[in-house]
């Protein structure tokens, strides 16, 4: 077999097995075989030097067309073998996008959540800072330190949780408010707060009573505050969360930690004052306590009263969702029922 009979034989075979490769491994081996070092073309190609000088022109533009051919087909064979792995996987792995999702149900927050918040917002919005913390209090802040002497009415063992006889759970939310005033450095400046939060009364629950509910107090301590602050503070507040045609009514009342102490009635926000089923037909809604800061309180945080003033109040977070939502047994709050919870969903 002479050079060009051996380029023709080995070009037909290398065509023959680049036809039958099929992956890319065998495609690369088949390469090295025909061009790597010790290729079978390359010892061809290597050997042209030893040609004569009729020969090597000749076998030379074979060998080089080979080369070229090679070249081509190899590529278009790499092309071919990716493809044809591309197709398998899109086989194999079919998504049919089609098809409808699995509907993810989603829940939403609470309505008493969404009334604090609501509320939280608000205050926020005046520099106030939220406070919250133990429901399990002591007997010293949760009442001592509110101007609840020991034998005062509100602390008879009827309306409170007593774990031990100076550990309970919380009435109110009032003392977060003495360890706030407690912690403050009024060199500073004076005291925005409000402490929202769960709170324990003994009670028998019924459709408007629950042993234990959620309320928001607030507390206001500085140089000069008079209760034109508290007018104002509460004024506004009101308005942005019942509709600023509202009115609010001021009557005088008892708590042992402000003095002095009112009651606010909004005017009814359905009937607009006219008497309905919301108002019981008075036109008014009774709707927070209030009051300026007994000196007592301020002293026992280490505030001298004739320098400091403030003044506080508390509402029931329960109270005000079942005025605006026509909620009419407090008891659907903690059950957890979806049908109740989803009417409020957002
Ligand atoms: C109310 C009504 C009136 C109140 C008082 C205080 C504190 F800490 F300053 F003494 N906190 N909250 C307060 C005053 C709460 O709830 C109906």
């Amino acid at each position: 077999m002479n050079l060009q009979e051996k380029i023709e034989d080995l070009r037909k075979r290398t065509m023959s097995d680049l036809r039958a490769v099929a992956d890319e491994k065998t495609l690369n081996n088949l390469r090295t075989v025909m061009l790597g070092k010790k290729g079978e073309l390359t010892e061809i190609l290597k050997g042209m030097k030893d040609l004569t000088n009729e020969e090597r022109p000749v076998i030379g533009a074979l060998a080089n067309a080979f080369r070229d051919e090679f070249g081509v087909k190899f590529e278009a064979k790499k092309v071919e073998i990716e493809e044809a792995l591309m197709n398998a996987a899109l086989e194999s792995e079919t998504l049919d996008v089609t098809l409808p999702g699995d509907v993810q149900k989603k829940g939403s927050r609470h309505i008493l959540t969404q009334t604090q918040e609501e509320i939280e917002e608000i205050f926020l919005g005046m520099g106030y800072e939220i406070v919250d913390g133990y429901e399990v209090e002591t007997d010293h802040y949760n009442f001592e330190r509110m101007n609840l002497p020991k034998d005062h009415p509100a602390r008879d063992m009827q309306d409170t949780f007593y774990i031990t006889n100076e550990v309970l759970l919380r009435t109110h939310t009032s003392p977060m408010q003495a360890r706030t005033m407690d912690a403050h450095d009024f060199s500073k400046g004076g005291l925005r707060m409000i402490a929202p939060g769960r709170v324990y009364r003994r009670d028998t629950d019924d459709a408007t009573h629950s042993h234990q509910f959620h309320q928001i107090e607030g507390l206001v301590v500085d140089k000069n505050i008079t209760m034109a602050d508290l007018k104002g503070t509460l004024d506004l507040v009101m308005k942005k969360m019942f509709g600023q045609d509202r009115e609010l009514r001021w009557r005088p009342s008892y708590f042992p930690f402000t003095e002095p102490s009112v009651e606010v009635d909004i005017s009814c926000f359905k009937c607009g004052g006219k008497g309905c089923n919301v108002c019981k037909h008075t036109g008014w809604i009774e709707i927070l306590g209030a009051g300026m800061v007994h000196p007592n309180v301020l002293e026992m945080s280490g505030l001298d009263a004739s320098v400091y003033s403030g003044f506080a109040f508390g509402l029931g977070q329960e109270r005000i969702a079942m005025l605006r939502y026509g909620i009419n047994d407090i008891r659907g709050f903690y059950q957890g029922d979806v049908r109740f919870l989803e009417q409020f969903g957002k």
